[in-house]
């Protein structure tokens, strides 16, 4: 078992209420890794819709309130994104997070910014409303076409390439780093996992959860990385699958311990 301890784990851009959104993925690399502290780093839902969150959603947000123990002693960050803007102060409620519009923090000498990164995105700052006709289009492709996905594909390939705009991204959160004398910045929202360096200055992108490829940083003392997400043979826990009574209210409260009666979990093992 790993038992290394990350001073950060970050990951962005689930996208809950989507239908390609990897909850119980991300679920698990929340449960395989052990952190100080985690960051959400932004568009963690697709849009303000509740009723689209499936089980998994419900897990993935559980478990979010379950580490938010104190007891756990575990740092939880949600730093907001242009999708779930407006959704946050609900959900730091229910889940039990603070929520930033970016977040500041030192470690080993260094200063480190977490941002969601459509701030440097000209296009969707000066475009909400048509961004968020797309989203909703988007949604409704979501569920008529839903066997084979051909125009959710499409419209995926096209979207990440659209929203990418990875070097807009990237050198507006480097000219920001060196405004606020960081040494690394921390960004989502392009969906494309990456790491510039320019004038011993740091960007990294967590990339997401919605595409072929689902990756997620850690800071520790070797630095920062980027993982990419495999499914490993103990992954595949098809004797758990429960029943299709279960709500998904159900697995929040189960999953976020309210169900228990007094003890969490150790927090050691
Ligand atoms: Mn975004």
């Amino acid at each position: 078992m790993d038992l290394q301890v990350y001073n950060t784990l970050i990951l962005s851009d689930l996208h809950l209420g989507a239908e390609t959104s990897h909850a119980r993925e991300a679920t698990r690399v929340l449960k395989q890794n052990r952190f100080q502290r985690l960051i959400l780093l932004g568009d963690i839902f697709a849009d303000l819709n509740f009723a689209r969150l499936t089980k998994e959603h419900w897990k993935f947000l559980g478990y979010i309130r379950k580490l938010s123990n104190p007891k756990r002693k575990i740092e939880i960050v949600w730093v907001e994104g242009n999708h779930d803007h407006g959704l946050t102060n609900i959900m730091s409620h229910l889940v039990g997070v603070r929520v930033y519009q970016d977040y500041a923090w030192q470690y080993h000498g260094l200063r480190h910014i977490a941002i969601h990164g459509h701030q440097f995105d000209g296009f969707q700052v000066n475009n909400l409303r048509l961004s968020k006709l797309g989203t909703s289009l988007y949604l409704k492709l979501q569920k008529i076409d839903f066997k084979s996905k051909p125009i959710v594909r499409l419209i995926d390939r096209v979207n990440t390439r659209w929203l990418r705009m990875s070097s807009k991204v990237s050198a507006g959160a480097l000219h920001y780093a060196r405004q606020h004398d960081a040494n690394r910045i921390f960004c989502g929202h392009t969906h494309q996992a990456i790491h510039v360096e320019q004038d011993r200055i740091h960007y990294y992108n967590a990339g997401g959860w919605v595409d072929s490829r689902l990756t997620y940083l850690t800071v520790d003392e070797q630095g920062v990385q980027i993982h990419e997400y495999h499914e490993r043979a103990d992954d595949r826990d098809s004797g758990q699958e429960r029943g299709e009574a279960d709500s998904s209210i159900a697995d929040f409260a189960d999953e976020s311990g309210l169900l228990e009666d007094v003890e969490y979990e150790s927090v050691g093992s």
